[in-house]
């Protein structure tokens, strides 16, 4: 992408303020039609007590351009993280598909990723529960390609007539605006427990998949079956994968919370730094092919996209990798004003008739127009494409292009004939060759029908900390719904994915599962009128478990514990060489460590060091960090009256983190835990000040992420 010249900073050094005129002799500053500024302190008025003149066309501009500066935010997915990259391929993919860029090995294609919440604001928190939208923007020769996905293969709906009540239904009600990004709300469950097709999602949402540790720790899926279309018109099946390589990692519903307070911003600044430190996070790209033949060999339908196919069934090709290496010089012009649509496909990519999927493919250019303001949002840098671009298509708000020539039609001849028509062998698009013969109806097919026999699946297949963790977020959201009888519809819901489940729900909720599964009024269809063909149903799968499908099953692919954080709890009189041991271990496996301590600037250590401060105790909280570490020190068990040091330690341990100590830091731990809980094998413990063994142990241990053991005994 061209990057934008504006640069106010171009010659200054960071917090200088003893700025060089004379190297920065393009830097004046001027009015958007370039007439440079003399005054940008008073607005021109009529005496220097006077009233303002209206000929004051620079303090108009000025104002008149910051009035228009908010554009609509997206009506869903508007909290937004972005980065550039490219995508790389392992393996000519031409068997299936002719797109080229997975065709040549040889092609670095540069992409765009937008990651986002869905429910909430863009001033809203990142760790709420929710789906996160997974756009990528492939840049290729043969124009863009979008993949519009989510971190969750499925979703909630199977008709895209649907959309507009489902978001009406999670976003804020509308009479208060509350709650904000969160569905733990009455219209929102009042929907879920109304429409049986949604228990799929419902399950994956209550799932630790919806609170990531960070952006780039989750999954990512392009959710509908698509077609791959090979040189020869021939038609596979396809879905899309995105697997993070440095594995899949959430956080506790009680940890998002507080982070929430503590740093709304987590993931985007996560992201942020990660790339900033070098530290570019990676995803495969997988792909499920299934031949045409095979279209009806599973137990559900191929379009239906409340459904997956386990991987168990279809394996997923690894074909390449994505890496993100760049930050957004602009959050407004490139995170911002990014337009995905999954309609934007090249030639060798195709639809299926997936009727969420179809239904998309209209809403996305129409958002746009009220969104970006203009049918010329192509035309925005972020947006534009990288193959040449012609045709016919001219004016509108905000034309950047300024075509020449009186030739705008097709054909002509007064234009010599451009732009031409491509023929499919010159890389023109022309779909797939469906046979469709139908009747014209508004009907849902019998092959939808079955809600439940999934949403079984993926809970079977989770450990028993996450099946406890799904249990916890149903009794979180269902605690929050006043109206009794949508509880009461959830426990029928629920019993019908796994009775244990229900129960436990029902329990925390004070209440009993009804014996029979209240039918919700119409199963999503409308039983006001005549439309219901299809009573909801469960088929047998023929798998009971997928193991792709926990998150705890599936540990890393790489052990690595960069970019981790690390806190060292300390105060004045802490041992300067174990905290030298440590902090060059972690460093040395790539990890971040945070000096914490009672106040900024510098403590002195017990050898007479000083040591500077990352952060003071006001400040940092153990939510933040994924490690802690309590050094030795003559004077550190006064660490074990300072009240936030007793909150850190107490929330660590909770949240199942590791935690060393060396020396005297283990009578901090052992003072603020009771004796019982620092058996803890999660707890990393010795004597010796500057322990090497130690700091091995603590950089392996933090490789599991948690010491999920801990939760399990309690
Ligand atoms: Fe959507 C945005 C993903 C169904 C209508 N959607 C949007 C974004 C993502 C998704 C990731 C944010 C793009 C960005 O970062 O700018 N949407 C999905 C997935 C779906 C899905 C994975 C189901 C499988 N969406 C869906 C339906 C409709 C829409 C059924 C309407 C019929 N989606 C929109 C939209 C948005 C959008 C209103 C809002 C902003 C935008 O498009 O550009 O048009």
């Amino acid at each position: 992408m061209k990057k934008n010249d504006n640069h106010n900073e171009k010659n200054a050094k960071e917090g200088d303020l003893e700025l060089n005129k004379s190297n920065a002799t393009d830097q004046f500053l001027t009015t958007n039609q370039g007439v440079k500024i003399n005054d940008n302190n008073n607005s021109l008025k009529a005496g220097e007590r006077g009233a303002s003149l209206l000929e004051d066309f620079i303090l108009r501009e000025k104002i008149t351009h910051f009035d228009h500066e908010r554009i609509p935010e997206r009506i869903v997915h508007a909290r937004g993280s972005a980065a550039h990259g490219y995508f790389e391929l392992y393996n000519s993919m031409e068997k299936y598909t002719k797109a080229g860029f997975l065709n040549d090995t040889n092609t670095k294609t540069p992409v765009f990723v937008r990651f986002s919440t869905v429910a909430g604001s863009r001033g809203s928190t990142d760790l709420a529960r929710d789906v996160r939208g997974f756009s990528v923007k492939f840049y290729t020769q043969e124009g863009n390609y979008d993949l519009v996905g989510n971190n969750m293969p499925v979703f909630f709906i199977q008709d895209a007539m649907k959309f507009p009540d489902l978001i009406h239904a999670v976003k804020p009600e509308p009479h208060n605006e509350i709650p904000q990004a969160a569905s733990a709300h009455d219209t929102f469950w009042d929907f879920i427990s109304l429409m049986p097709e949604s228990m799929h999602m419902i399950m994956w949402v209550m799932s630790d998949r919806a609170i990531p540790r960070s952006l780039r720790m989750m999954e990512g899926f392009g959710v509908h079956t698509f077609r791959f279309i090979n040189d020869k018109n021939e038609s596979h099946f396809v879905k899309f994968h995105w697997k993070p390589k440095l594995g899949m990692h959430s956080v506790l519903w009680d940890e998002a919370q507080k982070i929430s307070g503590k740093n709304s911003d987590f993931h985007k600044q996560d992201l942020w730094e990660a790339i900033d430190s070098g530290n570019f996070p990676e995803w495969e790209l997988g792909v499920q092919i299934i031949p045409e033949s095979d279209e009806h060999k599973f137990d559900f339908d191929l379009l239906d996209p409340t459904k997956l196919i386990p991987e168990e069934l279809v394996p997923v090709t690894i074909i390449g990798k994505m890496v993100l290496n760049r930050n957004p010089d602009n959050f407004f012009a490139e995170t911002e004003q990014v337009a995905f649509h999954p309609g934007h496909v090249v030639p060798g990519i195709d639809f299926t008739n997936d009727p969420l999927l179809q239904g998309r493919l209209f809403s996305y250019t129409d958002t746009q127009l009220s969104r970006l303001g203009s049918p010329n949002f192509h035309e925005i840098p972020i947006n534009r494409t990288i193959a040449p671009m012609h045709n016919n298509q001219r004016d509108g708000h905000m034309r950047q292009e300024i075509a020449t020539g009186k030739v705008s039609y097709h054909p002509n001849s007064l234009g010599g004939g451009c732009p031409f028509q491509a023929k499919i062998d010159e890389g023109g698009f022309a779909s797939f060759n469906e046979r469709i013969d139908a009747h014209k109806i508004r009907e849902r097919s019998d092959s939808f029908s079955d809600h439940f026999s999934q949403a079984k699946l993926f809970y079977d297949s989770q450990t028993a900390i996450e099946q406890e963790h799904i249990i916890k977020a149903l009794s979180f959201e269902l605690g929050k719904v006043e109206t009794v009888a949508i509880r009461e519809r959830m426990l029928g819901l629920l019993s019908e994915i796994d009775k244990i489940l229900a129960n436990k729900v029902a329990k925390e909720l004070g209440m009993v599962v009804p014996k029979e599964a209240k039918k919700p009024i119409n199963h999503g269809v409308g039983a006001d009128d005549d439309h219901i063909k299809h009573e909801p149903k469960i088929v047998k799968q023929n798998i009971e478990i997928s193991d792709a499908l926990s998150i705890l099953k599936n540990p890393p692919p790489i052990s690595t514990i960069a970019t981790r954080q690390i806190a060292f709890l300390c105060c004045d009189g802490v041992n300067a060489a174990s905290i030298k041991n440590m902090k060059l271990a972690l460093k040395d496996a790539g990890a971040v460590v945070k000096i914490i301590a009672p106040h900024l600037g510098t403590i002195l250590s017990e050898e007479g060091i000083e040591i500077s401060v990352d952060q003071s105790y006001l400040i940092a909280a153990s939510v933040l960090f994924d490690g802690v570490f309590i050094p030795a020190g003559k004077e550190i068990l006064k660490l074990k009256d300072i009240k936030e040091v007793k909150e850190f330690i107490t929330d660590s341990y909770k949240h199942c983190k590791y935690i060393a100590t060396e020396n005297q830091g283990t009578d901090v731990l052992k003072s603020i835990l009771n004796k019982e809980n620092v058996n803890d094998a999660g707890l990393l413990i010795s004597e010796t000040i500057g322990d090497k063994n130690l700091a091995s142990s603590f950089v392996n241990a933090l490789t599991k992420h948690r010491f999920w053991e801990r939760e399990a005994k309690s």
